[in-house]
């Protein structure tokens, strides 16, 4: 029999059709119990967890109407996260015998077996017992479900809290000391007791503190925080974006997440009174201003160009963005409802319109790694004002490792030089190798911006390309070392 509802698992069940004479056995339960587990004391729940080895009461009944001999059940289990337990160890089948059961007779003192659960068990995970009940010439088979538990581990997210000993603006900043703060989630049926979080860093802009951080108990299907204190190195006085690499062990339990901080984000706040911090291009024939009306943070922000009906004023600008992030940023609006409208686009697609009258209202938006435009327009239709006429925009928040220049050779202590062209490229980089250096004593590698080793090898000739052609848009690290083994590394900007 089988039933199933919207929602439901279905439920899968033997209806038994019982001859109306001679006897019939089955086991209508399994009492399952750990008290016998004296050596893990801490949990004795009698439920079947990762490890342990639970020890099994039979139910069994003669449901029929005549006495039965010599009655055999046959135990077995194709799950891979529980084994029976024998007397010589893990064993396939087991056998248990029950010389005489009466009619209508539960057994008494039923014979019992033991099971171990798997020690890599996954949560929640529907394991089967398989049972053969063989008594005269008669044979039930039984499938008896058994549901094991376990924790399922994952680090979910990391958030910077800078309220303590930075400036609270909830982004690391150059020289700046702020805890991180990471969320462990437990999305298993059992609960945890605590563990150790493992954090490193790849590169030096980031001065994390010593391995293990302890975090404390998690329940099954919680959340909990672990936060933990880093200080941006003060040398670094460019936008960068460092990883934290962060994993956790809890038995065999394992999560691992690698997470971007962007150390000095690329923030225009117009705090300048002008657009000449970034590239902006503002060249419409009404151009955006910078006003003290009401901004958002600060004391500026940018206000569209006042236009008159069927005309439109646009803000723009290029930037390339290191790894797939986000750009936010605070609009207002004042304006005629549906007719006359801020919208935002991205690469020339419009990703949202506003009209009508707002306050400051934060907008965020997903961007891919590469290089892309923000368009900012506020446009009119022929007919009809309304407010003040006009959009603000403020405190915008560019993706991660916004690249305004693209940068060259990055020169370190070394007699050695290189010269990498073109930059951005498309799909090949030429590397020169100046002064007396072999080539073939000379090895490049290259890294993806999370530090991933993409390709490798030795440079072949003293002029030499490197094929980047299957690679997405976006940044990447080139590292050459020579024959001193003193390395050089460079962006390479893949467009
Ligand atoms: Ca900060
Ligand atoms: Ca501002
Ligand atoms: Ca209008």
């Amino acid at each position: 029999m089988l039933a199933t509802a919207t929602n439901y698992l279905p439920y899968e069940g033997l209806v038994n059709f019982i001859p109306n004479e001679g006897p019939y056995v089955i086991t209508s339960d399994l009492t399952l119990s750990d008290e016998h587990l004296w050596f893990d004391s801490n949990r004795p729940n009698n439920l079947p967890e990762y490890g342990k080895v639970m020890k099994v009461t039979p139910q069994i009944v003669n449901i029929g109407n005549a006495t039965a001999s010599n009655v055999k059940i046959r135990i077995s289990t194709n799950d891979e996260y529980v084994s029976l337990i024998g007397s010589t160890g893990t064993v396939t089948e087991l056998l248990l015998t029950v010389p005489s059961i009466a009619a209508q007779d539960t057994v008494s003192n039923p014979p019992i077996f033991f099971f171990k659960v798997s020690d890599l068990a996954p949560a929640n995970h529907n394991s089967v017992i398989k049972l053969e009940t063989v008594f005269g010439n008669d044979t039930v088979r039984q499938n008896k479900p058994v549901q094991l538990y376990a924790p399922q581990l994952a680090i979910t997210s990391m958030t910077i809290d800078d309220t303590e000993q930075g400036n609270g603006n909830h982004r690391a900043d150059f020289g700046e000391t702020f805890n991180c703060v990471l969320t462990i989630a437990n999305a298993g049926n059992m609960p945890i007791s605590g563990g150790n979080l493992f954090i490193e860093t790849p590169g030096d802009e980031l001065a994390l503190p010593a391995n293990p951080i302890q975090f404390s108990a998690i329940d099954a299907n919680s959340t909990a925080t672990v936060s933990f204190q880093v200080t941006a190195n003060s040398t670094i006085q460019e936008p960068t974006i460092a990883f934290i690499k962060s994993s956790l062990w809890v038995n065999y339990y394992f999560a691992a997440n690698n997470f971007p901080v962007k150390i000095g984000a690329v923030v225009e706040d117009w705090e300048t009174a002008g657009f000449t911090n970034m590239e902006w291009q503002n060249s419409s024939s009404k151009p955006w201003t910078i006003v003290t009306t009401a901004p958002y943070e600060g004391t500026y922000c940018a206000k569209s160009g006042a236009i008159g009906g069927s005309s439109s004023t646009m803000l723009r600008i290029s930037a390339v963005s290191t790894v797939a992030d986000s750009i936010s940023f605070f609009y207002k609006v004042s304006s005629e409802e549906n007719y006359d409208k801020l919208s935002f686009k991205i690469d020339g697609q419009t990703k949202e319109e506003w009209s009508g009258s707002t306050g400051w209202t934060r907008a965020s938006f997903p961007v891919e790694a590469g290089t892309h435009t923000y368009t900012w327009t506020y446009s009119k239709d022929y007919w009809g004002n309304q407010g003040h006429d006009c959009a603000y925009i403020d405190a915008i928040s560019f993706p991660s490792g916004v690249v305004n220049n693209p940068v060259g050779i990055h020169e370190t202590e070394n007699t050695a030089s290189f010269q990498i062209w073109p930059n951005p490229t498309t799909d090949y980089i030429h590397v020169r190798m100046d002064g007396n250096i072999e080539g073939t004593s000379c090895v490049y590698r290259l890294f993806s911006m999370d530090g991933k080793l993409l390709q490798g090898g030795h440079l072949t000739d003293s002029n030499c390309e490197i094929n980047i052609n299957n690679y997405n848009s976006g940044v990447y690290i080139l590292e050459i070392e020579d024959n001193l083994h003193q390395t050089q590394s460079a962006k390479i900007i893949k467009k």
